[in-house]
């Protein structure tokens, strides 16, 4: 098969032209971070963001490349990123609301472990009020060994690898993720000293004899998943998190609306699909159980919240 690559490849899918530009823009972007973080100064940049978290240089570079290439399109409205406490507004006249995590998983940065840019693409002119199943399309960059992009439309899901010459090639076509899982990504495993329902959950997973994929990172920890087609992935509440400590609006709304295009399911503690919750809070933050959907609807037989 002749290698397809991402300009092409959305032309030829008959993608909204005004998003092929933004997704294209979100490429480009996404190779200047790659440098950034391959070659870049990896010591603090000594500001903190909101939430009192040191920010790498890097974080602060990685939101001013997206910034700057999303607000060059010129369709751009808002964007939100989860370095900053506010959106901003490009222009009230123009289509899209872009809401962005710029290097999550930054504290791997000095680890050398996969790291990755998550967003969530909507039509209109606000977040608020918003559901994440309303979102137009979704994507993520993993900087690992290898740079990937990974496209979710209403119509399917998508992986490009960034190449030697530069492009971002067709990987995988049509991801899809099955019903059943054979591996596991406990994340925030401090919280089953204080939730029985947790380390039931948990020990049941192993009982499965399940295998252990965890990096730290949600963004590699759930390409995993999408990359060998099943997995669960978990980050419940507890005392420090009382509403879990992933963002909707920039990780877990784009990752659920991603999730469920390959076939899989995301739903938080209650039980309630991710992509029903309503944004009301641009840094609103929910529990998430995402991957294959046999066992996300598993987990919430085990969870008493
Ligand atoms: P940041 O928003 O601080 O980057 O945290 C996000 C994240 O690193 C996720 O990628 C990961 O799943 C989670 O936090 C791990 O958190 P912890 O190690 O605190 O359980």
């Amino acid at each position: 098969m002749p290698t397809q690559i991402l300009n092409n490849f959305l032309l030829q899918k008959g993608i909204d032209k005004d998003l092929q530009i933004v997704l294209s823009a979100i490429a480009r972007a996404g190779k200047y971070v790659c440098h950034a973080i391959e070659t870049g100064d990896l010591g603090l940049a000594g500001t903190s963001n909101l939430f009192g978290e040191d920010q790498l240089a890097l974080d602060v570079l990685a939101d001013k490349i997206f910034t700057e290439h999303l607000k060059a399109t010129d369709l751009v409205n808002k964007i939100a990123s989860e370095e900053k406490q506010q959106a901003e507004t490009f222009s009230e006249k123009n289509k899209f609301c872009i809401a962005f995590d710029p290097l999550d998983g930054s504290s791997l940065v000095d680890t050398n472990l996969a790291i990755g840019a998550i967003f969530a693409i909507w039509e209109g002119n606000d977040f608020i009020g918003k559901k994440g199943k309303d979102m137009k399309a979704a994507c993520y960059l993993v900087f690992g060994p290898r740079t990937t992009l990974t496209i979710a439309t209403k119509q399917k899901v998508w992986e490009f690898a960034l190449n030697q010459l530069g492009e971002f090639s067709l990987q995988r076509d049509d991801i899809y993720v099955i019903e059943k899982t054979k591996t596991f990504s406990p994340g925030n495993l401090r919280a089953i000293k204080e939730r029985e329902d947790y380390k039931n959950l948990v020990n049941a997973w192993q009982n499965q004899q399940l295998t252990l994929r965890y990096s730290g990172g949600m963004v590699p920890d759930i390409h995993s998943i999408l990359a060998k087609g099943n997995g669960i992935f978990s980050y419940p509440s507890f005392s420090k998190y009382p509403y879990g400590k992933l963002r909707l609006l920039f990780e877990c709304a784009p990752f659920a609306f991603i999730m469920e295009k390959a076939g899989g399911l995301a739903k938080d503690e209650q039980g309630n699909n991710i992509l029903d919750l309503e944004i009301k809070e641009i840094h609103q933050r929910t529990t998430i159980f995402i991957g294959s959907k046999e066992e996300v609807n598993r987990c919430e037989k085990y969870l008493k919240r």
